[in-house]
C-alpha cells in the first residue's frame, strides 16, 4: 500500500467498548437462535463460575478462548449457543459468607453482580438472556426433579456407612472432594464417620463411563486416563475362604488367582463388619480396639500409599478352599473397605503390600510363581516380591500353568467347586451427594413412618430453602432445627412426617446446567426435548482439567441416566473437551484468591482497552499452557494493535470490493500476487489455528500478513480494500470491539460476526506453482498446474480431478503409475 501509516488516529476504547457492547444487545448478535438447524449449530460452553468473589486474570482467559471459538463460528454461519451462569449453591459461597458474617443468599448475589459486571466489560459473547443462577427456586426446584427421577429409578438411594468426613466444615465429602485425604476445600484432614447418607448410583454406569471414552477422540488423552483410572475397572476372581471358628464365608477379590497356594494370611479392613461377629478373645479384642481407633483417624489415600503397613492378629484363622490350608486372619489398615469384599488373601511372595507386612510380623512367605518353567525363586534370597506373571509351581495340579490361562483354570476350578467365581471390580464408588450444610438444594424427600422414603409430589416443587440466619455448620444439617421446615404431612398417607434435613452436593447443581441454558426459562420441564435434539451434544466444553475426575464425570453419568430415560438423544454430553492452562503470577504461583495474588482483568482493561487485555493474553501462551500473566505482556501486542490493525481505517480506498471472489494470477501485478499469496496462506493458517483454539500463532500470522502487506509498493483500490477487510474479519474473534468498529468504517452497517468467515483460495495457498505433464500409456492426456513441491499424491488427486484423465482411465485397469517429481506422471492402464 506504500502509505506505511504509524497510528495518527487515537483508539478511543471506552468509547468503542460502550458502543459496540450495547449494539450486539440490541441487535442481538449473540443471541442464541430457539430451534437451531442441528447441522449448523455450534453450542459453546466454558465451566460457568463459583461467585465467590469476583472474576480474576483465570476466569478471564478462560472466556476469552471460548469467545474467540464463539465468534468465529458465527461467523461461519453456525446458530451458536454461548451461555453463561453461576454455580451458586455450596461451599465455597458459604464458607466466604460465614467469614465475612454474611448470609449466603445475600454474598451469593451480591458477587453475581459484581462478577457479571467484570465480564460483560470483557465483551465476551454471552447470551445475557439465558444467564443462570443454580441457587435460584426456578433452577433447583429441577435439580430435586432431577433427584425424584433417579430415586424413582432407584440410583438415588440411603445407606449407613463410613463417609469421609471434614471436621473444620463439619459436613460430608465425596471421594472426589477428598485430595490427598485432604478437604478439597479448607485443607483440613478428612476423616471416617458412620453416618446414613443419599447417594447416587453412579456404580451402575462404570462401563459405559469407561467404554464410551473410546468415542471421544475430542477429548484430551491424558483426561481420559484420569478418567479410566478413577473408575478403575479390574478384572479378577472371588473367592470364597471360610472362617474357621464360626464357618462364616470370608469372600475376598483378587485379580491373581493364581496365586492362591501362596496364601500365608488374610486381611480385613478397620472397618469390616466381620469384627462384630468373631467373638474374639478378651487380649484380642483390646489391641484390635486400639488400632481401629488409629486407623480410621487416616485418611484412604494415606492408608493406600507407600510406606510402613501395620495390622493386628485377631487370633483367628481362615480356611483356604483350594488347599485347606489353614491361615491367620489380620486386621490392616492397607485394606480399604470400599473396595472388593474388604478382604484380601495375603500373598507375600508375589504382592508388594503383602511382603512388608509379613516381613514386619514375621508371617511365612511362600513362593508360587516362578518367572518362567526354568528360573526358581527362592523366598530368603527376595527383598520385594516378585508381581509378574510367571508359572505356577507348588500349586498342586495347576503347576505349569500360566499367566492368564493360569488365571482363567484357577476361577474355572472355583466355579466348579462352589466357591469361586469371575468377578468385576471397580474403584469407582457410588456417590455421597449429601451434605449436612445449609447452602444447597433441599434434598425433595420425605420421610413417613408408615410410608418410608416419599418423593415431594412434582406440583409442590420446589421444596423451598428456608431464608434462615441460623445457618452455620454444626455436624447435622441446620435445616434440622428449622421446625416449621422439617414437619410436615406424608403425601402419600397424610399422616405426619418430616422432611430430609440435609441438602446436595453442589456438583449435582452442575451436572446438569448444560441442559438448562437451551431452555432457561421454561415452568413447566427442565429443558424442552426438541431444543434437546438439536442443541446437544455441546460442541466444545472449556474448563479446567482439575474437575477431570468429579464434575467431568458426574455430568456425563447424568447425560446417560437422561438417555435411558428418554430425555436426551445422544450417548455424550460433550464431543470435545479442552483444558486451558491455568494463569500464573510473575513468580509462577497459580493465580487464587486464597494466595491473595490476583490480578483483575479490571485494571488492565481500563488502562488498555479490552481488546489489548485480550491479545495481550492470547498472545503470551497456547492456550493449553500455562500463562505468566504480568505487564509486560502488553506491550507488544499493543504496538501492534494501535500502529497496525487501527491505522488499517486511513487505509482504505472506499473501494467495495466483492470478498467473495478469488483473483487469477494474471489479474495481480507482482507486488499484489505476493500480498494475495500470503493473505491466502494465512486465512488457511488462522482458521487451523481457531480450530486448535491457537491464538498466540494466530496473531503472530496476522503480524506477519500486516508485515507483508505494508511492504508491497503499488496495490490497486480494490484489492487493497479486499486485504484490509480480510484483516479486519481474521482479527475480529480476538479483539471484536475495535474491529467492528472498522469494519464499520468501511461501511458495513452489520456486525462483522454477521459477516462471512474468509475463506481461501486453493490455488493460491500453494505459493508457486508448476505445470505437469499427465500422460496415459505413455501419450500426454493432460497437463495440471499443481504446487511447486506437491508430492505424487497431491498430483494425482489433481490429476483425476480434471475429466480427461477420468475419461481416459474410465473402465480400465490401472497397472502402475510412474511419477517423476516436478515433471511427469504417467500411468499404465489395461483393458
Ligand atoms: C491376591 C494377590 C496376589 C493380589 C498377588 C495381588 C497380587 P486392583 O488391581 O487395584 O483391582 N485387594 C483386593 N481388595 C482390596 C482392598 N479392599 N483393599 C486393598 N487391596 C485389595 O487390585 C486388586 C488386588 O488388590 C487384589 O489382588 C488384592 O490383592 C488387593 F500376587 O489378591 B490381590
Ligand atoms: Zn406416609
Amino acid at each position: 500500500m506504500g502509505s506505511q501509516k504509524t497510528g495518527t488516529m487515537k483508539f478511543p476504547y471506552k468509547e468503542v467498548e460502550a458502543k459496540w457492547q450495547e449494539r450486539w444487545i440490541t441487535e442481538g448478535v449473540h443471541e442464541a437462535p430457539e430451534l437451531p438447524n442441528p447441522d449448523r449449530k455450534w453450542y459453546q460452553l466454558e465451566m460457568f463460575a463459583y461467585p465467590s468473589g469476583d472474576i480474576h486474570m483465570g476466569h478471564f482467559r478462560n472466556y476469552i478462548i471460548g469467545d474467540a471459538v464463539a465468534r468465529q463460528q458465527l461467523m461461519l454461519g453456525k446458530g451458536l449457543l454461548h451461555p453463561f451462569g453461576w454455580d451458586a449453591f455450596g461451599l465455597p459461597a458459604e464458607r466466604a459468607a460465614i467469614q465475612r458474617k454474611i448470609h449466603p443468599a445475600e454474598w451469593t448475589e451480591k458477587n453475581v453482580g459484581v462478577s457479571r459486571r467484570t465480564l460483560q466489560k470483557t465483551g465476551v459473547s454471552f447470551d445475557w438472556e439465558r444467564e443462570i443462577n443454580s441457587s435460584a427456586p426456578d433452577y433447583y426446584r429441577w435439580t430435586q426433579w432431577m433427584f425424584i427421577q433417579l430415586f424413582k429409578q432407584g440410583l438415588a438411594y440411603r445407606k449407613r456407612g463410613f463417609v469421609n468426613w471434614c471436621p473444620e466444615d463439619k459436613t460430608v465429602l465425596a471421594n472426589e472432594q477428598v485430595k490427598d485425604g485432604r478437604c478439597e476445600r479448607c485443607g483440613t484432614e478428612v476423616i471416617k464417620k458412620d453416618q446414613i447418607q443419599w447417594y447416587f448410583k453412579i456404580t451402575a454406569y462404570a462401563d459405559r463411563l469407561i467404554d464410551d471414552l473410546d468415542q471421544l477422540p475430542g477429548w484430551p488423552e491424558n483426561l481420559k486416563t484420569m478418567q479410566r483410572e478413577w473408575i478403575g475397572r479390574s478384572y479378577g476372581a472371588e473367592i470364597d475362604f471360610t472362617i474357621e471358628d464360626t464357618g462364616e464365608k470370608l469372600p475376598i477379590f483378587t485379580t491373581r488367582p493364581d496365586t492362591i497356594f501362596g496364601v500365608t494370611f488374610m486381611a480385613i479392613s478397620p472397618e469390616s463388619e466381620l469384627l462384630e461377629r468373631l467373638n474374639l478373645e478378651p487380649k484380642y479384642a483390646e489391641a484390635v480396639k486400639e488400632y481401629r481407633k488409629k486407623a480410621f483417624a487416616r485418611s484412604d489415600i494415606e492408608r493406600a500409599a507407600i510406606g510402613e503397613k501395620d495390622g493386628v492378629f485377631t487370633g483367628k484363622y481362615a480356611i483356604n478352599p483350594f488347599n485347606g490350608e489353614r491361615v491367620q486372619l489380620w486386621i490392616a489398615d492397607y485394606v480399604l473397605a470400599g473396595y472388593g469384599t474388604g478382604a484380601v488373601m495375603a500373598v507375600p511372595a508375589h504382592d508388594t503390600r503383602d511382603f512388608a507386612f509379613a516381613k514386619k510380623y514375621g508371617i511365612p512367605i511362600k513362593v508360587v510363581i516362578h518367572p518362567d518353567a526354568d528360573t526358581t525363586l527362592d523366598f530368603s534370597k527376595m527383598d520385594d516380591a516378585f508381581t509378574e506373571y510367571g508359572s505356577m509351581v507348588n500349586s498342586g495340579q495347576f503347576d505349569g500353568l500360566m499367566g492368564q490361562d493360569a488365571i482363567q483354570r484357577v476361577t474355572q476350578y472355583g466355579e466348579k467347586q462352589g466357591f469361586g467365581r469371575s468377578k468385576v471390580n471397580y474403584k469407582l464408588k457410588d456417590w455421597s451427594i449429601s451434605r449436612q450444610r445449609y447452602w444447597g438444594c433441599p434434598i425433595p424427600i420425605i420421610h413417613c413412618e408408615k410410608c418410608g422414603e416419599v418423593p415431594v409430589p412434582d406440583d409442590q416443587l420446589p421444596v423451598l430453602l428456608p431464608p434462615v440466619q441460623d445457618y452455620l455448620p454444626k455436624g447435622r444439617s441446620p435445616l434440622a432445627d428449622v421446625q416449621e421446615y422439617m414437619n410436615v404431612t406424608c403425601p402419600s398417607c397424610g399422616g405426619p412426617a418430616h422432611r430430609d434435613p440435609d441438602t446436595m452436593d453442589t456438583f449435582v447443581c452442575s451436572s446438569w446446567y448444560y441442559l438448562r441454558y437451551m431452555d432457561p426459562h421454561n415452568t413447566e420441564a427442565p429443558f424442552d426435548k426438541e431444543k434437546a435434539r438439536r442443541w446437544l451434544p455441546i460442541d466444545l466444553y472449556i474448563g479446567g482439567v482439575t474437575h477431570a475426575t468429579g464434575h467431568l464425570i458426574y455430568f456425563r453419568f447424568f447425560h446417560k441416566f437422561l438417555q435411558d430415560i428418554g430425555w436426551v438423544f445422544c450417548p455424550e454430553p460433550a464431543t470435545r473437551m479442552f483444558n486451558h492452562g491455568m494463569v500464573m503470577d510473575a513468580k509462577g504461583e497459580v493465580m487464587s484468591k486464597s494466595k491473595g495474588n490476583v490480578v483483575s482483568p479490571i485494571t488492565v482493561m481500563d488502562e488498555h482497552g479490552v481488546d489489548i487485555a485480550r491479545l495481550a493474553m492470547f498472545f503470551t501462551a497456547p492456550s493449553e499452557r500455562e500463562v505468566l500473566w504480568s505487564d509486560d505482556s502488553i506491550t507488544g501486542v499493543e504496538k501492534f494493535a494501535l500502529n497496525k490493525i487501527w491505522p488499517l481505517a486511513e487505509s482504505l480506498r472506499g473501494a467495495k470490493p466483492n470478498l467473495k471472489r478469488y483473483f487469477k494470477p494474471e489479474e495481480l501485478s507482482d507486488f499484489e500476487r505476493q500480498v494475495y499469496i500470503k493473505l491466502n496462506q494465512t486465512v488457511k493458517r488462522i482458521t487451523e489455528d481457531y480450530e486448535r483454539l491457537q491464538f498466540n500463532t494466530t496473531i503472530s500470522a496476522l503480524m506477519e500478513l500486516t508485515r507483508e502487506f505494508d511492504s508491497a509498493k503499488v496495490i490497486r483500490d480494490e484489492f487493497n480494500d479486499y486485504v484490509i477487510l480480510k484483516i479486519i474479519q481474521l482479527a475480529a474473534p480476538l479483539m471484536p470491539h475495535m474491529c467492528e468498529e472498522l469494519w464499520e468504517m468501511a461501511g458495513h452497517t452489520d456486525s462483522v460476526f454477521r459477516s462471512e468467515w474468509p475463506q481461501f483460495d486453493p490455488d493460491a495457498v500453494v505459493g508457486d506453482t508448476i505445470e505437469i505433464a499427465v500422460q496415459i500409456n505413455g501419450k500426454l492426456r493432460d497437463t495440471i498446474r499443481v504446487a511447486i513441491d506437491a508430492d505424487q499424491a497431491a498430483v494425482e488427486a489433481a490429476a483425476f480431478a480434471g475429466d480427461k484423465i477420468t475419461r481416459f482411465t474410465e473402465g480400465k485397469t490401472i497397472v502402475k503409475k510412474i511419477f517423476v517429481k516436478g515433471r511427469i506422471l504417467n500411468i499404465v492402464v489395461r483393458d
